[in-house]
């Protein structure tokens, strides 16, 4: 642990002095992926031998996947939505919210590739979920979107019809291969207009959201980058800190407060 502090205190202290404007308030996004959520237990994408619960990606979680075989598509969803009650946001999520306590109104941007609810349960609120929400499920016919969390809905792996229209098959509310994200005017105003552009637990595999690095590298924005293993795009980063999440981010997190205060 000491090691990591004084790696992290000597590169931080030097580099993030400079990024804090002298005459408006510091504006920081932050992006994250499977790996924040994985010392809560919540598995990552690309850790197996391309298995990711079991299923190859390509069976379930694409548009074409849905149209072959629902039952399948909905009950790989239905039991991770059951395991949602079994995570707990960790100390990565914790480090973050409190960040953005600290930051001025409007000033503090999460955008995450994942969709659980760790972060909203860890206190974040201005929080972009671009690859959707698995708390949520969608009408194909009427557009309807609304929760699918209480017992009724999880106690068997019955689809759920539409409780506006009727239809009898809602599906998740989740950005499929293939599909565009949620949000992406929002969050890429968000990544062009940062100061300091954190990268949290993601392997750079999955666009656009790997593409975000480059916009805010090519927008001015210093770039961290914090992964247990050097992600694809890992040269295009100021600053990369290879470990754990849940001890990187409230260390380094301590030290941007240290600096702005
Ligand atoms: C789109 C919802 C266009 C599903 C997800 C070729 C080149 C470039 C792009 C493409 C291409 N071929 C196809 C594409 C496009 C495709 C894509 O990028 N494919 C990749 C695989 C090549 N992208 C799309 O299809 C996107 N849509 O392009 O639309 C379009 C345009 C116009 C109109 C319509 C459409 C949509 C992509 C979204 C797919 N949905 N999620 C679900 O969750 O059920 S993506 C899925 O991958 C998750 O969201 C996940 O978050 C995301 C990325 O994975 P990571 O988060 O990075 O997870 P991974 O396991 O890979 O890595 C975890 C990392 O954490 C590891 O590096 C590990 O070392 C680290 N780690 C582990 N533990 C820790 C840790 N780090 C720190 N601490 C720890 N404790």
């Amino acid at each position: 642990m000491v090691s990591i502090q004084i790696v992290l205190a000597l590169s931080n202290i030097m580099a993030l002095t400079d990024v804090i404007p002298s005459d408006r308030p510091l504006r920081v996004a932050v992006l994250t992926g499977a790996g924040i959520s994985a010392e809560s237990g919540v598995n990552t994408f690309r850790g197996q031998d391309g298995l990711w619960n079991g299923h190859r990606i390509e069976d379930v979680a694409t548009p074409e996947g849905w149209i072959i075989d629902s039952e399948k598509v909905w009950a790989f969803y239905q039991e991770r939505r059951r395991q949602l009650k079994d995570v707990e946001p960790n100390s990565g999520h914790l480090a973050l919210s409190e960040l953005e306590k600290r930051m001025e109104a409007g000033c503090f941007t999460l955008i995450t590739q994942n969709v659980d609810d760790l972060h909203e349960r860890g206190g974040t609120e201005n929080l972009i979920h671009m690859h959707g929400e698995l708390r949520l499920v969608r009408c194909e016919v009427c557009e309807h979107k609304f929760e699918a969390m209480d017992s009724k809905h999880l106690e068997n792996d019955e689809f759920i019809s539409c409780p506006e229209c009727g239809h009898a098959k809602v599906r998740p509310e989740i950005v499929w291969f293939g599909e565009m994200p949620f949000k992406m005017t929002e969050l890429q105003r968000a990544v062009i207009d940062c100061d300091l552009f954190l990268v949290i637990g993601t392997s750079g595999n999955v666009y656009p959201a790997a593409g975000l690095l480059g916009q805010a590298l090519s927008s001015g924005s210093y770039c961290v980058g914090f992964n247990l293993e050097p992600p694809l795009n890992v040269d295009l980063f100021h600053e990369f800190h290879q470990g754990l999440a849940g001890e990187l981010l409230p260390l380094f997190v301590q030290e941007l407060i240290d600096i702005m205060m």
